[in-house]
């Protein structure tokens, strides 16, 4: 049984996209950072460092985005998740997980020109690939995330960022990608800005 703890909008989002990928039957669970409900007793139970997201695995918590995307895209192979070409394609998606969360990540808090200057490293890195390592993979999943994040708060001049942009669009093709901002937008998304 997969239990996600989510909040429209945040992090969570790539794994709320990533559960409708694989169409696995999972519950979903309100974690309001609005209200401050990841500071409650028993959402430090499952997360002590008081974030979302945490997918329970039958009742085991999992956290860090990334962890859970490889959990996910390695148990359930037929929804192509985990990316093809063998050990350096691997290691390049791992590369772009890392870069996204240690890099990118964090670059909203320290401000806006930051922020610009991360995505400009990701537009170069990028290189107007279609996908960010050969096909369709979890990694794609994580950079739309920040990027969707990025576009929606800072409003930037797109053309500045023709690879992301495009990449946000194929994203924005996809059914579980659409199903997952349906399913946030509705509830509301409550975000700092
Ligand atoms: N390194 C974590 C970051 C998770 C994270 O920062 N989540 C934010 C939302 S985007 C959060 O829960 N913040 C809680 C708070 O601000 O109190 C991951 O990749 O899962």
């Amino acid at each position: 049984m997969l239990t996600l703890y989510f909040s429209p909008g945040s992090s969570s989002m790539a794994v709320h996209i990533a559960l409708h990928e694989i169409g696995a039957d999972f519950e979903r669970r309100l974690v309001s950072l609005a209200k401050g409900e990841q500071h409650k007793p028993e959402y430090l139970d499952v997360n002590p460092e008081a974030k979302v997201p945490t997918l329970l695995i039958d009742g085991r918590p999992l956290t860090e985005v990334a962890a859970i995307l490889y959990f996910l895209a390695k148990r359930f192979p037929d929804a192509g998740l985990w990316p093809f070409g063998g050990l350096e394609a691997e290691a390049q998606a791992i590369s772009w997980m890392s870069f996204i969360a240690s890099t990118i990540h964090p670059a909203r808090r320290i401000g806006p020109e930051r922020w610009r200057e991360v995505f400009g490293i990701a537009e170069r890195r990028l290189a107007g690939r279609e996908w960010t390592v050969g096909r369709y993979s979890i990694a794609d999943i994580h950079l739309f995330r920040l990027y969707w994040r990025f576009v929606n708060s800072l409003k930037p001049n797109l053309g500045d960022f023709p690879g992301l942009s495009a990449h946000y669009e194929r994203m924005m093709a996809r059914p579980a990608v659409r199903q997952t901002l349906e399913i946030e937008s509705a509830i509301g998304y409550a975000l700092p800005q």
